[in-house]
């Protein structure tokens, strides 16, 4: 994945827990080499999972809790560094939002070649509720999705309820959410 996520990991540890928790955390990854990470390089997927894996060991939480907690922090992360107009340009609420983050991705593609863009499609069930279907090329990432939807909640000022409906865990072919807002 770009640089952008990995620092975003950074950003959240250093602002919960300090630079020291950072430090240990990016050792026990085995990535004490790596001085920083570059925004727009294109890193494996292996560097970040073992980031999430030290995290969790260091932090003593669950990868769910770690995914989770980093879905919501990178909503306003990325918010604040550089990509605010694009997320206001992607809707003032959760499904306008929502139902415009493939173009987001679409857009982003078309000058970062190397990113994998995920798929979200959503369908009202009711005037409050949304049905969501997740479907990326990595596995295992659904607790950082009921994340970024709470984080969505923080920046909509609403309250939102997620719910996992079916998830590739337990063998469908795409991870789908029940939305309550
Ligand atoms: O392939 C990728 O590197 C990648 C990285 C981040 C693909 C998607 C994303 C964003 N996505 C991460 C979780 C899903 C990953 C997956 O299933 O494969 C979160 C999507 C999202 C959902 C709800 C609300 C907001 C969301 O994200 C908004 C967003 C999406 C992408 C970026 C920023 C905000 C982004 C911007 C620049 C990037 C990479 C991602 O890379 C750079 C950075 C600097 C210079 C050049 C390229």
């Amino acid at each position: 994945m770009y640089g952008l996520v990995n620092k975003a990991i950074e950003g959240m540890v250093c602002t919960h827990f300090g630079e020291q928790t950072w430090n240990e955390i990016k050792q026990k990854a085995e990535l004490e080499d790596i001085d920083f990470f570059v925004s727009m390089d294109a890193y494996p997927d292996d560097v970040t999972h073992r980031l999430v894996r030290a995290a969790c060991g260091v932090l003593g939480m669950s990868s769910e809790e770690v995914l989770q907690a980093f879905g919501e922090y990178w909503v306003t992360y990325t918010a604040e560094e550089g990509y605010g107009e694009m997320l206001e340009m992607a809707g003032d609420n959760l499904p306008e939002f929502l139902n415009n983050l493939d173009n987001l991705h679409a857009r982003l593609g078309l000058s970062f070649p190397e990113l994998k863009p995920p798929s979200f499609e959503s369908e009202a069930l009711d005037s409050n509720t949304l049905e969501l279907h997740y479907r990326s090329t990595r596995q295992g990432l659904a607790p950082m999705v009921m994340g970024l939807l709470k984080g969505l909640g923080g920046r909509f000022k609403q309250k939102v309820e997620v719910q996992q409906k079916g998830s590739r865990e337990s063998g469908s072919d795409h991870d789908t959410f029940v939305v309550k807002y």
